[in-house]
């Protein structure tokens, strides 16, 4: 998170969101190194909405269960549609990270799914609610690796009002109770380079899908 003339660090977030700024910094390389043995088994793919349309953004997944999208809709699957082999477990790399990050926000949490988003210069995500997990009470937890976003962040409502979020290198957000089911996205990225990722950002997402 990015401290500075319009350092948004003190305002309030709504209940349920906790930033950790730069929780992840120190493990940047070996959750990237990880992020790479992952897409060594399970590459990344642009996947295809229930509509038709080609992600901007490309996917991979770890864990038991990985999130997949295609004319079929939005679920979790154990094996990857791609290679029809079971998604690569989930690097204790990562899983530790995420709970350890859930701890600091009160939350026991027991991750079996991990997608991994790739960004490149213009690839967004609209806002959406994550919907096809059913465990109201289990968190999301977030890392952030490379380039920076912008995150948008509204209510329950789609077309309620948003705020943005700079989500930099190394954070981590857990994102539990109320705000859940809020409606989130990320806006186009810019085109940059980053030391470690060069011109991407990388974002895992771990959920309880079951
Ligand atoms: C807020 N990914 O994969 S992560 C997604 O940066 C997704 O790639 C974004 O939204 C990304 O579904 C944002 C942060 C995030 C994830 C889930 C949330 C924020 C959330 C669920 C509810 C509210
Ligand atoms: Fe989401």
């Amino acid at each position: 998170m990015q401290l500075g003339l319009f350092d948004d660090s003190h305002e309030t977030y709504p209940e349920g969101l906790c930033v950790l700024p730069g929780f992840a910094g120190q493990h940047a390389e070996a959750l990237l190194a990880a992020i790479a043995d992952v897409a060594a088994a399970a590459p990344f793919r642009h996947m295809t909405t229930p509509g038709g349309r080609s992600m901007s953004v490309a996917m991979s997944n770890c864990g038991a269960r990985g999130w997949v999208t295609d004319a079929k809709g939005y679920r979790y699957t154990a094996d990857d549609p791609l290679t029809g082999r079971p998604w690569p477990a989930m690097p204790d790399i990562i899983h530790n990270l995420a709970v350890a990050a859930a701890g600091e926000a009160g939350f026991a949490f027991a991750p079996d799914a991990c997608l991994i988003n790739r960004y490149e210069a213009g690839a967004r995500m609209g806002l959406h609610s994550d919907a096809d997990e059913p465990d109201d009470a289990a968190p999301i937890v977030s890392i952030s690796l490379g380039l920076p976003a912008t995150f948008l962040f509204g209510g329950l409502i789609r077309t309620g009002p948003t705020r943005k979020i700079a989500l930099e290198h190394g954070d981590v957000v857990v994102w539990g109770g109320p705000v859940r089911r809020a409606y989130h996205g990320i806006t186009p990225l810019k085109p940059g380079l980053h030391p470690l990722t060069g011109a991407a950002r990388f974002n895992l997402t771990l959920r309880t899908s079951l």
